[in-house]
This record gives C-alpha cells, structure tokens and sequence, in this order.
C-alpha cells in the first residue's frame, strides 16, 4: 500500500510491479493520485523477475529497451553488452524502483483474486491474498492491469508428468537458485525463443541434452558483444534522437537498423542476398526490416525464409538433423528467434533433436516417452511459452457491469477499444493489452505510451469533475474489426502462433497485438484530443 494513503480506498489499484507497473506508479504519484500496486512477485521486475533461466537476455538492444521518462536514469544507467542478460535487466529494474522510491508503494507476494465493479458505488472492489495467507480488500475508482503480455506460463497437461521422477522446470518461473545441469542427462520440451536461448547453455553444461521440437523456428544470430563506452556516450549525448527514432518504427526490432524501404520482389537475386547478408551480419531482429514488404507477400517473404534456411544448412552438420530443424512457415509468422549459437549446438555430441510433431509426447517415471521409445531424463525443462496476451487478464477475477465475467465478455476472444479498455467494464485499463501493438513494439516505449495515455485520460476526468470512462460498445466493435482487418492484411495469421493464442489448446484464434505502432500512437492522440471520443465519459 501506498505510505501516503491511510484508508483502503485508493485512486487506483495498479496490478502488476513489471515495468508498466512502476511507471504507472511512478507517474500517478507525480499527478497527485493515492495508488496501490498489487505484484505476485517479492520484488519489482516482471517477465525479467521470473524468467531466470540459463542463457535469457532481450531480444531488443539495450541502449533502446530502457525508460526515456527521467533524462538523469538514462545517462546516469550504464548497459554493459549490446544485448542485456535478464541478471541486468533485473539489476536496472531494482535501481528504478529505488532511485523513485516506488517499493513503498507495491505489496509483493501479493495476488490479486478477483477485481469486481459495484454499480452502485461506480468503484473496483479488489481482492487480494498477500504473503501467509493474508487476505485484503481495497477499494478504487480505477483498475489498471499492469500484468505484461507474457506472464501467465502455458504448462500443457501432458500424460504421465505425475508419474516422472526426476526434476521439472519451466522457463517462465525459474528458480531463484541455480539449477545444476553437471552430469544430468537433460529434455527441453519447445523451440521457441526460450528454449532456442536456454538450449545452447544447458547442453554446455549438461552431460546430454534432448531437444523436442514440436514446430522448428527461424532464428537469426544476435552478435552480442560488449558495449563500447564510446559508443554508449555518443548514444546518450543524443538520446533523444534514439528515443524519437523508436517512436517512429513500426515494429520493435530497434531504430538503429531502420526498415529498408523497398520490396524483395524489386531487386535482382544478387541484390537481394547482398542485403540479407548484411542484415544477418547486424544480427537480430533487424533481419526482418530488410525488406518492407516480408510480412505482407508469401512471394516477397520466401526468399528471406530460404536465405535462411540456407545459413541453416551450412551451419548444422548433419543434412537429416538440418532438415528437421529447417522452418516451413513464414519467417516472421512466429516471433523471431534471436539466438547466440543455437543450430551450431546441434552439431555437439551431446545433443540429439527428436521431432515430436506428429505425436505428442508422453512421460513415464523415467523420462519421456515418444512413440515406443523412452528416453531416460534426470530433469525435463519446459520452454513451452505463455497463455500470451490475455491469460494474466482472464485469470484475474475480474467481474464487470452487472456481475459480467471478463472471462464470459471474451469467451470468442478479447473484445477491447484501442487495447485500453472493455465495453462493461468502466474505469479498467489495460497496458499493453490485446488489441494494441504492445508485442510487436519496442515492449517499453508501448508501455510508456500507454501509461502517459491512461494518466492523461485519468487527469481530464478529474479535471472535468467526471468518475467514469468506459468504451462505447460501436467504438469497440469498430476497433475490433479494425485490428482483425490489419492482421488479415499481414502474413502473420497464416501460422499456429501465439500471437494467435494457437498454443493455448481450446482458446480462441484471434490475432491479438496490433501492427503499426506510429499509426496506432496518432489515434491514441486523435482520441484524447477530441475529448475522448469512442468513451462514455459520466
Ligand atoms: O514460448 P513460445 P517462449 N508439446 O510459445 C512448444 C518472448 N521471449 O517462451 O511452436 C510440445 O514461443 C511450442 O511448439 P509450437 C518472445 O516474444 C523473448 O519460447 O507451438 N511442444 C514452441 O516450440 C517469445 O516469442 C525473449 O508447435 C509444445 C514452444 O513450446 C515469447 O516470449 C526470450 C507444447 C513455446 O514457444 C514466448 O517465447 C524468451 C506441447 N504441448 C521469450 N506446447 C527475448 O529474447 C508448446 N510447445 C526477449
């Protein structure tokens, strides 16, 4: 609870101590609001607090995934390597939170149970159950989900886990310990990003290590290195052209390697591979600006997808390990993968790839069983991702106008205005929500937008003696045929991903970020400007 609130009514109740989280309370604190954080975890941190697992780091540059809010923080935070560790992200995520003074105002080992509006008193009752057991109720006039898109685990109810007798772990909810890997014969189950950061340090340190690849992912090598101290200062000496460069992207793969602006299709095939080449020499997710059109023509995207399955090849020995490793969808279809030697670990005795994608797998209390063969295990992680977008939103008891579930609102899917708010559910906000681009962006300048976007629109209430912003059911509908209208014009629902929540057996296929993150910022600005159109304002 907040020091400088006595009461257990506040302004705001803000769930989740990530980076959207203490911005928000860093923010309404400034604009004289009483707010209360709400964060599961026993400190601050988010995806970057749970996911501790070996070989995690950003798959977008340091210098660029950092606040822009305070000019001091951002000179003062020095980056060590052009890709931070999760161990650093966390280290800056601690300084935030005490350079701001923001622990005072976050319960941790606190999860909030179920968040329910009274019709009568137009307030949020908020349900909490705090460290041993204690429960708590708040009071707000607002709810704002600071729960981040990538938070709930997907922990797929296989048969037999029961039975398994060696050590289990998921990627998403590691260990504050070290897990010791030394002579244990090891099973990853999942290929996407953290299983392809994950695998090449565990087979480093594991006697054997079995990769069970449901679906192979493209990935493109990070080239980390060290940062140049030189090269920092000259960054921070105009970091505000950075940071408005990272305004200016459409998509978060990082403003010093802007999009090429023309098409694959409009250059010869020498021309072509020239570009790839330098892109798959900058490294990363910049791969996928070499072409403005990769995302949008199947004809345009395949000759970035066989450039790589070409690197693929001539890096991975063995043709037949090669070829089951070797992607089929678009590349870009499923979140990129960022890698520092992920299909070179093939090539390690120790490390053998079983293809999973016709059956699924099976454990028996000695380890995992694919078709009639039992490979024996000592500890199985699981790389296996997220209920991704909505799973922290819908797992939060949220019950709007006339005791509707949020659950229930979004039983086809998640029906919002703007990726900020759900018709019914007044005064709830969302950062980074579905329907946003939030995942397809630089993660923290989507998450700065919204904050400043949600304290404004919180101060105009104010300042307009009104309680109560909700959106227009039209609005939404529109905003919903809107996004779909944009994904269908992409590439992007033409595989099983979790942008699509495909991951999730039973969810529903909607594609839920939204891309284009300028065009949405100007209508985020278009819709305050003219006095929140879209919202019933009371
Ligand atoms: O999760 P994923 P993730 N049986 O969903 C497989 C961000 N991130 O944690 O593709 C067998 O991508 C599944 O197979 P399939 C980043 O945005 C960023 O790796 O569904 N396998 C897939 O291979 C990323 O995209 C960083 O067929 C099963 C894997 O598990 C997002 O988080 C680092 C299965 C899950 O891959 C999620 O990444 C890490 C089953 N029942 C994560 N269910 C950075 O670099 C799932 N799989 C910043």
């Amino acid at each position: 609870m907040d020091n400088r609130t006595s009461s257990d009514q506040v302004d705001a109740v803000v769930v989740g101590a990530g980076f959207a989280g203490m911005y928000m309370l860093y923010r309404l604190r400034q604009d004289g609001f009483s707010v209360c954080v709400f964060e599961r975890g026993s400190d601050v941190g988010g995806t970057w607090y749970w996911n501790r697992y070996p070989g995690a780091r950003c798959d977008v540059e340091s210098m660029e995934y950092s606040f822009k809010f305070s000019e001091e923080l951002q000179q003062d935070w020095e980056w060590t390597e052009r890709y931070a560790t999760q161990p650093e992200i966390l280290s800056y995520a601690e300084h935030v939170a005490e350079r701001f003074d923001l622990r005072s105002g976050i319960s941790f080992d606190t999860t909030v149970t179920s968040a329910v509006f009274d019709d009568q008193t137009l307030s949020w009752s908020v349900q909490t159950m705090g460290p041993i057991g204690v429960a708590k109720e708040v009071h707000a006039q607002f709810l704002i989900m600071a729960t981040g898109c990538l938070s709930s685990t997907n922990e797929p109810a296989f048969d037999g886990l029961d039975e398994f007798q060696g050590a289990t772990y998921h990627t998403g909810d590691w260990p504050h310990d070290r897990v010791d890997f030394a002579d244990k014969t090891v099973g990853v189950v999942g290929t996407g990003s953290s299983g392809v950061q994950s695998i090449p340090v565990i087979a480093e340190q594991c006697r054997h290590l079995t990769v069970f690849q449901r679906t192979p992912n493209f990935t493109i090598p990070a080239h980390n290195r060290p940062l140049d101290p030189t090269e920092q200062a000259e960054i921070k000496a105009n970091y505000h052209q950075l940071r408005e460069a990272n305004e200016a992207m459409t998509s978060g793969f990082g403003s010093r390697y802007p999009r090429n602006e023309i098409s694959s299709l409009s250059v010869s095939a020498e021309e072509a591979e020239t570009i790839l080449e330098q892109r798959w020499a900058d490294g990363g997710l910049s791969f996928l600006g070499a072409f403005n059109d990769l995302m949008l023509s199947e004809e345009a995207n395949v000759v970035a997808a066989d450039f790589v399955r070409r690197k693929l090849r001539s890096i991975v020995r063995d043709p037949t390990v090669a070829e089951l490793l070797s992607p089929t969808q678009v590349i870009g279809c499923k979140r990129l993968c960022v890698d520092s030697g992920y299909w070179e670990t093939f090539n390690r005795e120790n490390v053998t790839l079983v293809d999973i994608s016709s059956e699924p797998i099976t454990f028996t209390s000695a380890g995992i069983k694919v078709g009639d063969v039992v490979r024996e295990l000592d500890t199985v992680v699981f790389a296996t991702g997220f209920d991704a977008m909505t799973g922290a939103l819908t797992s939060a008891g949220i019950v709007g106008r006339g005791t509707q579930p949020l659950t229930k609102t979004w039983e086809a899917g998640p029906v919002n205005y703007l990726g900020l708010g759900v018709h019914g559910f007044p005064n709830l906000f969302m950062i980074t929500g579905p329907g946003s681009p939030s995942v397809l962006t630089n993660m923290i300048t989507a998450i700065q937008q919204h904050v400043e976007w949600i304290a404004d629109a919180m101060n105009h209430l104010r300042q307009h003696g009104l309680t109560v912003i909700e959106p227009q059911a039209e609005a939404q509908r529109q905003w919903v045929a809107h996004v779909n209208g944009i994904a269908d014009f992409t590439l992007f629902p033409s595989c099983n991903s979790w942008y699509l929540g495909a991951n999730v057996p039973g969810k529903p296929r909607v594609f839920m970020p939204l891309p284009g993150y300028p065009d949405y910022k100007a209508k985020c600005n278009q819709v305050a400007s003219n006095g929140y159109e879209g919202f019933d304002l009371e």
